[in-house]
Formats: structure tokens, C-alpha cells, sequence
């Protein structure tokens, strides 16, 4: 088992930084926009790009988290609790949201996000930023804004660290 490095630190500052300078463009400057980081590490990812929001433009994005865990078609008809925080929860309603997430995969964890959001409201546009598309799509879903696209075999992993749990900013690829 031989791990590869394929974002280093630098790489994956300057991708989240890419992906925030188009997002910005893509949202005309972040108007009405919110941020949607899916648990666990997409919740950092989603912090990460509200910060360079704010340097880029002075402008303070909401960024809420939302927690799939009980939306996947997996686990239909469990619904325990609603996917957002209620702490953070602002009104999606009308608002253009991003979610964010580290790795996209099969795409059923985006579908389950979309799920769970338009359960408590109608926003205007959802669109969706990953730091990782690994492929293998099970849904017709895509990614509007990608860090880097890495194409994988189904048995391989991609492990994100994030600075906040793991002490480093690295991707890497486990054979
Ligand atoms: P995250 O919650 O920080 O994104 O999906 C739950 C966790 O398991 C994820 O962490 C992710 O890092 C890790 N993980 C690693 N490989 C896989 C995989 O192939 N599928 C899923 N669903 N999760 C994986
Ligand atoms: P999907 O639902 O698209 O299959 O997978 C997306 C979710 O599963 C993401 O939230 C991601 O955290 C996790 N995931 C899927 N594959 C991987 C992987 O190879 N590495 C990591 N880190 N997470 C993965
Ligand atoms: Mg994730």
C-alpha cells in the first residue's frame, strides 16, 4: 500500500482559492449566496472558502453544515433529524447555495444534500464545489466548481486532510 501525495499543501490552498474566485464570478460577487459544507471535512472546506470571500470581496458569507448521514437511498424512510444544524440555519429560501465537499464519488451523497435542503426551503439555485472529483457517478450529477479531477480505480481512496482535524493540508491517493 503506497500512499501519493496529489495536492500538497500549496496545490490545495491555490485550488480553494481558484474555486472561490469562481464562485465569485459565477454569483456575480456573492450576492445572496450562502455556503453548504457537507459534514464532515466539506463543513471546513465550505469555512475555508467564506474566508477568502470576505479577503477577496469584504463580504460576510453565511456557511452552514448539513449532516447527509440519515438522507442517503440507502437508509430511505430513517430521517431522524433534519440534515441542517439548527444553530446555524439561516433562510435558504430565494438564496443562491454552495455546497461543498471533499471528494465526489457515486454522487449519492449530493443527491441526498439537495434532499435535505429543499426539505426546508426553495432556494434559487444550488450549485456544487468539491476539492476531489474521483468519478464513478452513479447519478447525473456533476460538480460546477472542482479542485482537481482525479481519476480513480473503485478500489482505490482518496484521503483529505484539513488543517482543523488532521494538522495538515494534503491529498492523497491510497493504492
Ligand atoms: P468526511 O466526512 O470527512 O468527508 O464518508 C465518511 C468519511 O469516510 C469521509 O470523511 C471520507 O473521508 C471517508 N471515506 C474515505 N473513503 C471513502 C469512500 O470510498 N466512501 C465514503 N463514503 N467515504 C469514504
Ligand atoms: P458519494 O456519495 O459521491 O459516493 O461520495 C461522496 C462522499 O463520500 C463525500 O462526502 C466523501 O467524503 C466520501 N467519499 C467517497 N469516496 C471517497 C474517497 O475516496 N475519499 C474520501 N476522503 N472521501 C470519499
Ligand atoms: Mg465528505
Amino acid at each position: 500500500m503506497a500512499n501519493k501525495i496529489v495536492l500538497d499543501q500549496a496545490s490545495m490552498q491555490r485550488a480553494l482559492t481558484r474555486i472561490t474566485y469562481e464562485i465569485l464570478e459565477h454569483n456575480k460577487g456573492g450576492q445572496n449566496l450562502i455556503l453548504v459544507g457537507v459534514k464532515t471535512r466539506g463543513e471546513y472546506l465550505a469555512h475555508r472558502i467564506a474566508d477568502r470571500l470576505e479577503q477577496l470581496e469584504g463580504v460576510q458569507i453565511p456557511v452552514m453544515a448539513i449532516d447527509i448521514s440519515d438522507y442517503r437511498d440507502d437508509r430511505l424512510g430513517q430521517h431522524t433529524k433534519l440534515g441542517l444544524d439548527e444553530d446555524d440555519r439561516v433562510n435558504i429560501i430565494d438564496q443562491n447555495i454552495v455546497l461543498v465537499d471533499d471528494v465526489l464519488f457515486t454522487g449519492r451523497t449530493t443527491r441526498a444534500a439537495l434532499d435535505a435542503l429543499i426539505q426546508i426551503g426553495r432556494p434559487k439555485t444550488i450549485s456544487l464545489a468539491v476539492l476531489i472529483d474521483r468519478g464513478h457517478r452513479e447519478l447525473p450529477i456533476r460538480a460546477d466548481f472542482v479542485g482537481k479531477n482525479i481519476p480513480t480505480a473503485q478500489n482505490e481512496k482518496i484521503q483529505v486532510h484539513v488543517k482543523e482535524i488532521d494538522g495538515t493540508d494534503e491529498v492523497e491517493i491510497v493504492h
